[in-house]
């Protein structure tokens, strides 16, 4: 299988992350899209992903699967022994909420505010990004407060339980996870009382899958 993305980005990272945690490293091929110069955006990418997003895991049959979602779904249950996405139905149940809230409430709105209030990544990609859009920093900043108030969320959880779903590592750790290194990369820093959220943070980047993704 391929992966198209680039390296060292947070929503690949979920990925690699996750492709570690499975001892998949060595199965996959990576290929390289250049974010900076809107490949992303390019007729040839759009084909494989309408949303132009990376991480895109490419099948062998040549089927495309956006998200890291479904890809770390697709990867987990290859083995048929899922660690990340939950066994039962109730575990299930939790790890998909719990991922939800992690998009919605951090990392989705942490992106929106990088790409709509701040130089983002280039101009070739905001050139993307609704330029003409005249509310676009003001939306920017109001999904700021809506990141901020999602990291006070996860902190409250996990001063109650271990890991963001309960009491095992699961994929909805990887997005906050990559939700907090998205927040380092746009300088939204985390509220100093959010204590629970960064200890849980020094303790998992202590994983070796974190430390050496795929
Ligand atoms: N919901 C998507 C988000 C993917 C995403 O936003 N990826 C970023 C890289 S970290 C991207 O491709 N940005 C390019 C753009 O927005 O044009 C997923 O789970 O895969």
């Amino acid at each position: 299988m391929k992966i198209h993305d680039i390296p060292g980005f947070p929503n690949p990272l979920r990925v690699r992350i996750a492709l570690a945690e499975k001892g998949l490293s060595d199965q996959v091929q990576f290929v390289k899209v250049d974010l900076p110069a809107a490949e992303n955006r390019e007729a040839a990418f759009l084909a494989k992903n309408p949303t132009g997003t990376v991480p895109v895991l490419e099948l062998d049959d040549g089927l495309f699967i956006g998200e890291c979602t479904a890809i770390t779904e697709y990867i987990d249950n290859l083995d048929g022994q899922p660690t990340l996405t939950g066994r039962t139905a109730r575990e299930k149940a939790v790890i998909h909420m719990m991922q939800s809230r992690a998009e919605s409430e951090l990392i989705d709105p942490i992106g929106d505010y990088f790409h709509h209030a701040t130089p983002g990544l280039s101009p070739a990609l905001q050139a993307h990004k609704s330029p003409d859009w005249a509310g676009r920093e003001d939306f920017g900043r109001r999904r700021r407060v809506k990141a901020e108030a999602g990291m006070r969320y996860f902190d409250g959880v996990l001063r109650d339980q271990p890991y963001v779903a309960g009491d095992q590592f699961s994929m909805a750790d990887i997005t906050v996870l990559e939700g907090l290194v998205f927040a380092g990369f746009a300088q939204i820093p985390v509220p100093a009382e959010c204590t629970a959220l960064t200890a849980w943070r020094a303790r998992v980047e202590q994983r070796p899958s974190v430390q050496n993704p795929a």
